[in-house]
């Protein structure tokens, strides 16, 4: 074994040099890992008894991407661009045997080979726009070369993952090798010895019509809203058509070194290392979860479909309970029609699909739920309801069974307590559309058991979502905070602002809508609801603006009700004059004198408002960290990713 770095290593067979990336967990581009492997090509081009190359990973991933913890880091030689550049130009055929994920500038490194060969397994993406940056070793320019500038407009500006089935179809991989991926990229390495050598750099940008082009640029940059990156990773990949490769190269990388020091990228670094801290719970370590095989769901509405279908996703059998056989049948006619719409948009096939219809199981009888391991209920909104419902599912689950509550406001600890095992009850908070939103909020009553905690957030993994683990108050982490946020945007009303500026301020921020669309979307008799229960126990001192319950009052219920903060003809939304005269009417009512209020304050104080909330979840030990906080409103709340959150923005402190 030849031994280029600690984890690039090397062996020698019939003339062919494999060279082994094994830096686990994800065999990332490490300064060490770039010295072994420019040693190892070297290496090949100096040794006559090697005729060719083969590039593999260790494990279950070719290349994760550059190491991004050396961000921000001062550059180490050689850089990627010299090492992916050294593989292009290699005199020996240099082939890429990807095993696993091939990412970022494991796909440039891969690009530069002279062949492509994958496991049916391996997934290709160069997903940098993610991170706020561009591709920085040729990915922009050599990718065009091989799939044609709208292919590679999709892939680069919108970071997206593509299957080995896939990238073949696109032209990206040569061969998908269902064997003996080393033994065949080898083979491929001794066909290509002596034959002319095809560097990607050196082939043409396959000519297209401008207007695919420019649909590929509009459709990837539609999701982008006030991020940088997607628009760059366009311009770089439409110049790969203009420009000699050495141009376009140079501009790549002037490109990413710019994009790689910015706020935006800094901001989802930040928010990249929160994802992966939000999944490790302190006092978790080396607890086993519960096996969780079959989930029970009671109530199949809107929440409890959409719940169902994320499991039978997940590969789960469900078994969704409902109060009588009329509204099962509507419930499964529900989940029946989530699967439909994936069906149509190519998510899923046929054959996917009735193996998750024959994974559910729908019935009216409580007592189906026997066998389940996980019962999820998401009845109505009512603490009598829930707990009535709590105390019959304790009496009919096994012993070892774990109850969840979806409850979105109410207090789960008031639940368990009904039961006779509180242990086994937590909060497992969904954000509708159930099957589609990642964010879950696993909920720690006061008396959940270590177990039924870590079974919890394995289930949340196991169906694709984003767990933060939070403890028990009135709204838990995300309702809370928006509370805060509603309450300062009502605030803001009263000293000046109407609703239409202040979100034209948010959506400036980068929100896809502002607070008041929002709450019209939403509908506003749910937040009336909980104003008219607080009355009673509401602070006479404190500050309350009552415009919003003379909406109500008024009918103006939101967008379903075709008006709200604003109305609805033909459901496009338009200011209306009439909520205007009432805020005014409001604010003279309590002799307030309205001033001009800047976008800049707007957002200040929504973002204060925000931060301010989060500190005092910190203090109460409700959230574990700042990002995880950060985490849940921009993964259920709509903030901006490349804003990092309130938490992130407020310790970054007030703007220059
Ligand atoms: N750099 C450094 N650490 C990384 C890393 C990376 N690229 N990828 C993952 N990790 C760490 C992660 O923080 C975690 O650490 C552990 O590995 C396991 O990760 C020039 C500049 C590969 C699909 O964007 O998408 O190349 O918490 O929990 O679920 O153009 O990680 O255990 O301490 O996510 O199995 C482009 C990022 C970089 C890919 C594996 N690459 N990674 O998922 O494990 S920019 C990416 C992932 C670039 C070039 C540019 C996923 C994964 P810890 P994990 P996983």
């Amino acid at each position: 074994m030849l031994a280029f770095s600690d984890n690039v290593h090397g062996r020698v067979s019939d003339g062919i040099l494999l060279i082994e990336i094994d830096h686990p967990p994800v065999n990332a581009l490490s300064a060490g890992v770039r010295k072994g492997l420019f040693a190892a090509l070297k290496h090949g081009a100096d040794t006559s008894a090697i005729e060719a190359m083969v590039i593999v990973g260790a494990g279950k991933v070719f290349i994760g991407g550059a190491d991004i913890r050396e961000f921000g880091q001062p550059p180490t030689e050689p850089i990627l661009p010299t090492v992916v550049a050294a593989i292009e130009a290699s005199a020996k055929p240099v082939v890429a045997a990807i095993n696993g994920a091939a990412l970022g500038g494991g796909l440039e490194v891969a690009l530069a080979a002279h062949r492509r060969i994958a496991s049916p397994t391996a997934t290709l993406a160069l997903p940098e726009v993610k991170l706020g940056i561009v591709p920085g070793a040729g990915g922009t320019q050599r990718l065009p070369r091989l799939v044609g500038v709208p292919a590679a407009i999709d892939l680069i500006a919108t970071g997206r993952t593509v299957s080995a089935e896939e990238a073949l179809k696109l032209g990206v991989l040569d061969q998908v090798q269902s064997g003996a991926l080393k033994a065949a990229a080898i083979a491929e390495a001794q066909l290509l010895v002596g034959a002319p050598l095809t560097r990607t750099g050196e082939r043409a940008v396959p000519p297209g019509p401008i207007e695919a082009i420019d649909a590929a640029a509009t459709k990837a940059l539609a999701r982008s809203r006030g991020q940088t990156a997607p628009q760059e990773a366009v311009r770089l990949v439409r110049l790969s058509a203009e420009q000699p490769l050495a141009n376009g190269l140079a501009e790549e990388r002037e490109t990413f070194l710019r994009l790689r020091d910015s706020d935006q990228a800094a901001a989802l670094r930040y928010v990249f290392f929160a994802e992966r801290a939000a999944a490790k719970v302190a006092d978790l370590e080396g607890v086993a979860p519960r096996a969780v095989e079959t989930i029970g769901v009671v109530g199949m509405g809107l929440m409890g479909s959409g719940i169902a279908v994320a499991a039978l996703d997940a590969g789960i059998t469900v078994v969704a309970v409902e109060q009588s056989g009329d509204a099962a049948a509507k419930g499964r006619a529900r989940i029946e029609a989530l699967l439909d719409r994936a069906l149509q948009s190519g998510r899923i096939d046929d054959a996917s699909k009735s193996d998750r219809m024959a994974r559910l199981v729908t019935t009216t009888d409580l007592h189906t739920l026997s066998a389940a391991d996980l019962v999820i209920e998401a009845v109505f909104d009512d603490l009598a309801v829930k707990t009535e419902l709590f105390v019959q599912l304790d009496g009919i689950v096994r012993a070892d069974a774990i109850l969840a509550t979806n409850t979105s406001y109410l207090d789960p600890d008031a639940i368990a307590a009904a039961t006779t095992r509180p242990e086994r009850v937590l909060g497992l908070h969904f954000f509708s559309p159930a099957n589609v939103m990642r964010l879950l909020e696993v909920v720690r009553c006061v008396r959940t058991a270590p177990d039924v905690l870590a079974t919890g957030l394995a289930v949340a993994k196991k169906l694709r979502k984003l767990p933060i683990v939070c403890g028990v108050t009135e709204g838990f982490i995300g309702n809370r905070i928006f509370s805060a946020y509603r309450r300062e945007a009502e605030f803001l009303l009263e000293d000046g602002a109407l609703p239409q500026q202040i979100d034209a301020a948010m959506e400036a921020y980068g929100f896809a809508m502002g607070p008041f669309a929002v709450f019209d979307l939403a509908g506003l008799e749910i937040a009336w609801a909980r104003r008219k229960r607080q009355a009673a126990t509401r602070d006479p001192k404190a500050r309350y603006v009552d415009i919003a319950d003379h909406l109500c009052e008024a009918g103006r219920l939101g967008m379903k009700a075709g008006r709200g903060w604003y109305r609805y003809p033909d459901g496009k939304r338009e200011i209306d004059p009439e909520v205007t005269a009432l805020i005014e009417q409001r604010r003279a009512a309590k002799g307030l004198v309205a001033r001009t209020i800047s976008d800049d304050e707007i957002r200040q104080r929504m973002l204060t408002a925000m931060a301010t909330e989060g500190a005092a979840l910190l203090s109460e030990g409700i959230a574990a960290r700042a990002s995880d906080i950060d985490l849940v409103m921009i993964n259920g709340y709509g903030f901006p990713a490349h804003m990092g959150g309130p938490m992130f923005e407020q310790a970054k402190g007030p703007k220059a």
